[in-house]
């Protein structure tokens, strides 16, 4: 059940963000970033091989996981949270989607997130910057190291499109995430660790800017203490059951 405060938080929100994290794509088949991998990747911590040194290192293992990420992405569907999040947007006046994901899943279920950590469908240079074009749709990767393609204006290693630890987030892309959170009534986050920075500012910003803050997770994380209400459970049951008790006909 939802508490009711919060359905009526909800229902007088003008201005709602959700900022979501691996969990909200956990039961689309999607292993989140701190869930133990498997096959030839269980070996290695993808803390360790999210980095800039790993690809120097061994640029064929990094492009490789990635490349099985791709492809388990590309078999998968979006799941009942990423419609509610799309669905919840036609039902408040402005709802700001922000996404440490680097999926597609929120697209294909009908939003156009915020990127924070960018995606894995837009390959770059790694030397010279230059984008990679479109990777084919339907990857067929076996679980294994694999070369990364040469860029076609220098001959660099192509890197994936995302953003590892110790680079930069995109300065528009995290401006326009804070605007968002500084300005809220209500901010959902759903899925996410809350650990990684500067992500993780995201829901302080709204608490401090007077936002309920609601989180959405199985588990405790650090967020807890801050959020307004801990709504415990996976996304894709918690999210449509709010929906449903907060707008349908007979709950008013
Ligand atoms: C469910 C569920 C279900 C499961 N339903 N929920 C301040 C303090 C300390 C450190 C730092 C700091 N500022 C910066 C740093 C360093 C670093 C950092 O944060 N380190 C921490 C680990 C300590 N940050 C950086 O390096 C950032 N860059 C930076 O600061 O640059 C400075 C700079 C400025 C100017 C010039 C140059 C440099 C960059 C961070 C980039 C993060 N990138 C990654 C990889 C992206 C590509 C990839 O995917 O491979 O982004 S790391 C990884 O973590 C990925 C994720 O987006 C991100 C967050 O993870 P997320 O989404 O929270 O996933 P999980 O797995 O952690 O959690 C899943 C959650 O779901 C769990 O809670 C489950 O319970 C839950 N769950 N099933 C709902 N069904
Ligand atoms: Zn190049």
């Amino acid at each position: 059940m939802t508490p009711s405060e919060l359905l009526a938080r909800l229902r007088s929100a003008s201005r709602v963000v959700v900022f979501t994290g691996a969990g909200v794509s956990a039961e689309s088949g999607i292993p989140t970033f701190r869930d133990a991998l498997t096959g030839l990747w269980s070996k290695f911590d993808p803390m360790q091989l999210a980095t800039a040194e790993a690809f120097r290192r061994d640029p064929a293992l990094v492009w490789g996981w990635y490349e099985w990420r791709r492809a388990k992405v590309a078999g998968a569907k979006p799941n009942a949270g990423h419609f509610a999040i799309a669905k919840m947007a036609s039902l408040v006046p402005l709802l700001t989607l922000i996404t440490q994901n680097v999926d597609d899943l929120h697209e294909r279920a009908g939003s156009d997130p915020i990127r924070l950590h960018g995606s894995l469908f837009a390959p770059r240079c790694f030397d010279c910057g230059e984008g990679h074009g479109v990777l084919p749709a339907s990857p067929i990767v076996a679980d294994e190291p694999l070369e990364p393609p040469a860029c076609a204006r220098c001959a660099g290693k192509i890197r994936p499109g995302v953003v590892w630890f110790g680079e930069a987030l995109p300065g528009e892309a995290l401006d326009a995430a804070f605007d968002a959170a500084r300005s809220c009534d209500v901010l959902f986050s759903v899925g996410t660790s809350s650990v990684v920075y500067p992500a993780a500012e995201i829901p302080v910003i709204a608490a401090r800017s007077g936002a309920a803050v609601v989180q959405v997770n199985p588990d405790r994380t650090p967020l807890d203490e801050m959020a307004r209400f801990n709504l415990r459970g996976s996304a894709a049951s918690v999210l449509p059951q709010l929906l449903r008790e907060t707008w349908s006909e007979e709950n008013r």
